[in-house]
């Protein structure tokens, strides 16, 4: 029966296979990790590739992961090349144990792809960010080649006696000794590769550790006691920083060391460029605000916003130290590109930079050096615009140039170049499909129209009227206002809505639109269920 044995000489050759390819992918990732820790470790070869897929994402699945896996987006994106990773891997090693070159050269070919993307990267720093995943390749095809030289079948007896089984196979003492020996190598070079890795670090850590933050020559208002209400479950008017929002596409995170830091203002206008180190950018006056961040991939009652009390250096008086004025004053750059260190690139209208409102280069956040997650050592921030058009954090350059001349990364992908926030209100409170008891029940949340205010909160239930909510008190323009609503509630289903009001006395729209290309908009209501 031919057919029976064929097919079983196949399930043997797989079994026979398939570790020594997962064993070489180990190899190859161990290495690489070691090469990557010595050489640059956002040069890894899982860090490039995912980087190389966020930015080849089409905006519509990128805002689909970052709605379906929330902040574990860019985890699921790691496994799930892992996983490819592990099927090529195993694929590969099957065919070794066969064809010895071929698989070794699958592996080789498959660390191209890492080499690759490696260079695509836009913070890609030259061709040796190639070498963690060359290096790891050949590490990954030299063992994929020994381990399936363990594993080849004997030479068949002249009169071809014995199928594959009989006498392939390995010399089980031989492959699990060479087995054992490359998982150890493997982990070993990793776990080096971490080491080194976190040794870089070190310098930045210690870099934060010691920043002392200097007093603000302008403090920030004292915030209204009312501006904090009382109703359960609302949002706090401060986001802690370990629960501020987290959206940008570092798989790892940039360990800036504060000491080495430079930043560039150079580009159009730029009469005087000049380079400042964070000490010269902390021995000047520094302004401290409250301001509300919020993501344009925020989905009508979605959570990515923030509010947090920033410190920093006034971005309008370092421009116009350097010779920038605004179009409206025959400037000649309508555009301020800020990159950082990651190589992303984001575009702010300069008109709005230099307007009076408090744009900064923001070295602290509700009281502490900037987390590394939000853009240390130092981030720029701008009231009322989307972060993808204005926030750039570890930013190390400013170049000044037009609208015509230039699109970010964001633009490049589709997303508007102008994007101001869009006016919105969330219910914090009932959660979607609770079950309130009948009677008062407090319905609250928190709405923003930042450089706007807000006006005025109203809430709806079911077809009923627009009904007024009560507003806390206003922190100031840039922040977003809580609000809470006393509700009779009534037995059966209910659908609450809620709408806002900004300063210019425009209400919210109705209009539900994506958050592609310039914000969602639309309004934001929650089903309930009163028992
Ligand atoms: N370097 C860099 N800066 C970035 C991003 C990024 O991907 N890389 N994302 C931007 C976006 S889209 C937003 S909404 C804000 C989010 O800032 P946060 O993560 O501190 O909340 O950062 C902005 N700055
Ligand atoms: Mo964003």
């Amino acid at each position: 029966m031919p057919g029976v044995s064929s097919f079983r000489s196949k399930l043997v050759r797989a079994a026979q296979g398939a570790p020594a390819g997962l064993l070489a992918a180990f190899a190859a990732l161990g290495v690489a990790e070691l090469v990557a820790g010595l050489v640059r470790p956002a040069a890894g070869p899982v860090t490039v590739v995912g980087g190389a897929v966020i930015d080849r994402t089409p905006a519509a699945v990128k805002d689909f992961a970052i709605r379906t896996f929330g902040e574990d987006d860019k985890t699921v994106l790691q496994l799930g090349i892992l996983a490819i990773l592990a099927l090529v891997a195993a694929a590969l090693g099957i065919l070794a144990v066969s064809h010895r070159r071929a698989g070794a050269a699958g592996v080789l070919l498959f660390g191209l792809v890492g080499a690759a993307a490696s260079l695509s990267r836009p913070d890609s720093t030259g061709i040796g960010d190639v070498l963690p995943s060359i290096a790891g390749a050949v590490a990954g095809a030299l063992t994929l080649y020994v381990l399936a030289s363990r594993a080849a079948p004997r030479p068949a007896g002249p009169s071809g006696a014995g199928s594959e089984e009989a006498t392939g196979g390995w010399s089980r003492r031989g492959f699990l000794t060479a087995a054992g020996v490359t998982a150890v190598a493997a982990a070993s070079a990793g776990a080096l590769g971490r080491f080194f890795t976190g040794r870089q670090g070190q310098g930045a850590l210690a870099s934060r550790d010691d920043l002392v933050l200097p007093e603000p020559a302008s403090p920030a208002p004292a915030v209204p006691a009312g501006v904090q209400l009382k109703a359960p479950g609302i949002t706090a008017f401060t986001t802690p920083n370990p629960d501020f929002y987290r959206v940008d596409t570092v798989l790892t995170v940039p360990k800036v060391d504060a000491g080495a830091w430079r930043l560039r203002i150079h580009g159009r206008g730029v009469t005087r460029p000049r380079a400042y180190t964070l000490d010269q950018l902390l021995a000047r006056p520094l302004i401290e605000r409250d301001i509300t961040l919020t993501c344009v991939s925020n989905e009508v009652g979605g959570p990515y916003i923030g509010n947090a009390r920033w410190l920093g250096v006034p971005l309008a008086e370092l421009l116009r130290e350097a010779g920038v004025r605004p179009p409206s004053q025959r400037g000649e750059a309508d555009q301020l590109v800020a990159r950082s260190v990651d190589g992303m690139t984001l575009g702010s209208p300069v008109e709005d930079v230099m307007d009076g409102r408090d744009a900064m280069l923001a070295v602290g956040m509700n009281g502490r050096p900037l987390p590394f997650e939000h853009g240390f050592p130092v981030r720029m921030l701008v009231p009322g615009l989307y972060g993808y058009v204005s926030a750039c954090k570890w930013i190390e350059d400013i170049e000044l140039t037009t609208f015509d001349a230039y699109d970010p990364y964001w633009v490049k992908r589709k997303w508007a170049r102008l994007a101001p926030i869009k006016t919105q209100a969330r219910i914090d409170t009932p959660r979607p499909f609770a079950r309130p008891t009948a009677g008062p029940v407090t319905v609250a949340g928190v709405a923003w129209a930042q450089r706007r205010g807000i006006t005025r909160v109203e809430i709806q239930v079911d077809d009923g009227p627009w009904q007024d909510a009560d507003l806390a008190a206003e922190a100031g323009i840039d922040t977003w206002r809580q609000w809470s609503y006393r509700w009779s509630a009534t037995p059966g289903g209910h659908t609450i809505a809620v709408r806002a009001t900004d300063g210019t006395g425009a209400v919210q729209t109705e209009q539900r639109t994506r958050t592609i290309p310039d914000g969602a908009s639309g309004r934001h209501s929650v089903f309930v269920t009163v028992p």
